[in-house]
């Protein structure tokens, strides 16, 4: 038997999480088009056919300069993994030149000795010019055990990046039972729903100051009833959220109910809130209230 932990790390919005839940096959993380979605790391476990692997996959925060105390916390959690586990693949979607934020990175695993991957993404629309020049570019850095080209949306070539992250994997217990996806809570998972529905109706600034906390969460034997509160930072956030006639928010709440209901497999009464908690990014007993502290 052998099992370990793989951490899957790179800038924001380069499809760490569509990585991880194209890996697990299920979804474990939520994954949107805006940057900084992914705000904790996020376990996937995936168990071989024959029981004779499991890997843990570690989908992370983008790393970024931080601007506050979340970011902070984000940015640690992912440079926090490097020391912990046995394989590491950095996801990049673009050239070196294209931003500091991969150079950051490039810098900072030179220092590493886990074994490391280079997963380029998005090959579906990089084109085979700029692919060709972000490998050659990759390869000269010299600190990549092998070099992958994937579209973890398309699902291309995920079963290789499998399959030699496999072979990296030392002699070890099965840590969790083969049939489990994400060793995460219910409750977890639901809030992270809410929050994903609530980026994916939002655009620009809105979305960083969002966060979601379950208020009531009670399993009957016909419906769960689950209610949540939507934070927010601003009161004109608030107004953007609920939208005219509070119809934004009756279209999230219905898209997070019906994928809820998927997850639970039963009936789901979802009640959403929206309040105001200014500033909450920097406040020490928010962002522990919320989980965003010594989580891992
Ligand atoms: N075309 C294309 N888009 C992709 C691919 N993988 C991910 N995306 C898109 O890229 C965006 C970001 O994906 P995420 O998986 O949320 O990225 P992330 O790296 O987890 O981002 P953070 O959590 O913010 O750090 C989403 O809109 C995805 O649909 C891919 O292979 N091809
Ligand atoms: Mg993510």
């Amino acid at each position: 038997m052998k099992s370990g932990f793989i951490s899957i790390i790179g800038r924001p919005n380069v499809g760490k999480s569509t990585l991880l839940n194209a890996i697990i096959g299920e979804k474990v993380a939520i994954a949107t088009n805006k940057p900084q979605t992914t705000r904790n790391t996020i376990r996937g476990i995936y168990t071989d056919d024959k029981n004779e692997v499991q890997m843990i996959f570690i989908d992370t925060p983008g790393i970024h300069k931080p601007r506050n105390k979340l970011g902070e916390f984000m940015t640690d959690s992912a440079l926090g993994t490097f020391s912990e586990v046995d394989a590491i693949l950095f996801l990049v979607d673009d050239l070196l030149e294209a931003g500091p934020g991969d150079k950051y990175i490039v810098d900072l695993l030179k220092d590493v000795k886990t074994p490391k991957f280079l997963v380029i993404n998005k090959i579906d629309i990089l084109g085979p010019e700029k692919y060709k020049q972000i490998f050659e570019e990759y390869q000269e850095i010299g600190i990549f055990e092998n070099i992958f080209g994937v579209s973890a949306a398309k699902g291309t070539n995920v079963s290789d990046v499998i399959s030699q992250t496999e072979r990296l994997m030392p002699e070890g217990p099965m840590f969790f039972p083969a049939d489990m996806m994400t060793d995460y809570p219910e409750r977890f998972l639901v809030s992270e729903i809410i929050r994903e529905k609530t980026l994916m109706y939002l655009d620009e600034e809105v979305p960083h100051g969002v966060a979601v906390a379950i208020e009531q969460y009670e399993e009957t034997e016909t419906i769960d009833k689950i209610s949540a509160v939507i934070y927010c930072e601003k009161k004109s956030h608030k107004g953007i959220i609920i939208g005219k006639g509070g119809r934004k928010l009756k279209g999230i709440g219905k898209a997070a109910r019906q994928e809820i209901e998927a997850l639970l497999g039963c009936k789901v009464y979802l009640q959403l809130w929206v309040k105001v908690k200014e500033n909450w990014r920097d406040s020490d007993i928010a962002l522990s209230n919320f989980g965003y502290k010594e989580q891992r």
